[in-house]
């Protein structure tokens, strides 16, 4: 493992050396974990230009960045970014690339009054360097979305009328911990009824009704790796408008898989899918982006969205979630997390997130 994470750091230098810079001090945690493989909630990483790299955490995780990092010069302190920008400059880095999108105003003074260091702006180039993830990251987002996939499959046949979204919220991150999983990636939505309008919806004591859209984002943790995926489902049988929207949005959801290949402009991703929804003439309600990348964090590098720069590329995992949401009635939205594949011509991505009991492909009536 420590090659891996030392491939990484190789990665960031030749950024480095292309910036001018004579190191890189790393304080957004899930880069530093990226760069080391130490998850901490207090650590940062000097990485010079030209020289060995040194990584700072304090006592709590002093033995496990010993164990996981063993190849790494460690210094045990609870102040860790002043700490490595003193030791930059008594090794003469005077030029430190930092991470302004992390940093504080307040944080960047006290680096600055060193006064030998010469601050300049690093960017997100870790970041950067995540969007494309090695196939042992995508073994770990792999299992992080059959964990997921597995769980909705075990508790939707559960879901009757009078549950609550709160308590389907929890049957769902509970199967997911049964199954494996560290954690919830994040907390997951469940929008019943005229709540599914509300894309990102809290979930309420609201019990369920007969004729309910309930729509559930969830996404299980695995070893730092994050899985997202939503299900829309209807309890009883479904109206005609209700079946005509998840026809739509599946066909919007089908079309944007379809154009994430390899070197797809990330415009085009977005627009394949979005073209059909606005066609249908639902533009006004499909309100946000296409998809995100995943893996350390639930939303990373590349925001699939329109106008987007960018392009894809062989093993970039993101997801594909096209939604419709009707204020006052109610809304589908259908996402997979999916990974890039090479190929010619152009293969079809790898989708992580599946399920027996609501494949996307029919809407699911309980
Ligand atoms: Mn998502």
């Amino acid at each position: 493992m420590p090659g891996i994470h030392a491939a990484r750091r190789d990665r960031l230098r030749a950024v480095l050396a292309a910036a001018d810079a004579d190191a890189a001090l790393i304080t957004t945690l899930v880069n530093v974990r990226y760069l080391t493989g130490l998850a901490s909630s207090n650590a940062a990483l000097l990485v010079a230009a030209d020289g060995s790299p040194v990584l700072a955490t304090d006592s709590r995780y002093a033995l496990t960045a010993q164990r996981e990092c063993p190849d790494l010069e460690l210094v045990t302190t609870r102040t860790v970014e002043t700490e490595l920008a003193g030791l930059a400059g008594r090794r003469g880095l005077r030029r430190l690339a930092f991470e302004a999108h992390e940093m504080t105003v307040e944080r960047r003074d006290a680096l600055a009054a060193d006064g030998d260091l010469a601050l300049q702006p690093l960017g997100r180039a870790a970041e950067d360097l995540r969007m494309i993830k090695d196939e042992g990251e995508l073994a770990l987002l792999a299992q992080a979305c059959a964990i997921t996939g597995h769980a909705f499959d075990v508790v939707a046949p559960q879901i009757r009328t009078g549950m609550t979204e709160r308590e389907l919220a929890v049957l769902i991150e509970r199967a997911m911990i049964d199954l494996g999983a560290e954690k919830p990636a994040f907390d997951t939505i469940v929008a019943s009824g005229p709540n599914g309008a509300i894309p990102h919806h809290t979930p309420t004591d609201r019990g369920f009704e007969p004729g309910d859209m309930i729509t559930v984002d969830c996404g299980a943790r695995y070893r730092g790796y994050h899985a997202d995926m939503t299900r829309t489902v209807v309890l009883g049988a479904p109206a005609a408008w209700q079946r005509d929207l998840y026809a739509l949005v599946f066909a919007a959801q089908q079309a944007g898989i379809g154009a994430a290949g390899p070197d797809a402009a990330i415009a085009d991703v977005d627009a394949a899918a979005r073209d059909l929804i606005r066609e249908a003439g639902h533009e006004e309600h499909f309100t946000h982006g296409l998809g995100h990348g995943v893996g350390l964090e639930i939303h990373e590098a590349p925001m699939v969205a329109p106008a987007r720069p960018g392009r894809l590329a062989y093993r970039v995992p993101i997801t594909v979630e096209p939604g419709v949401y009707l204020p006052g009635r109610g809304g589908v939205r259908i996402e997979d997390t999916l990974v890039v594949r090479s190929g010619a011509p152009a293969a079809a991505p790898d989708m992580l997130t599946t399920t027996t009991s609501a494949t996307g492909r029919e809407l699911l009536v309980l």
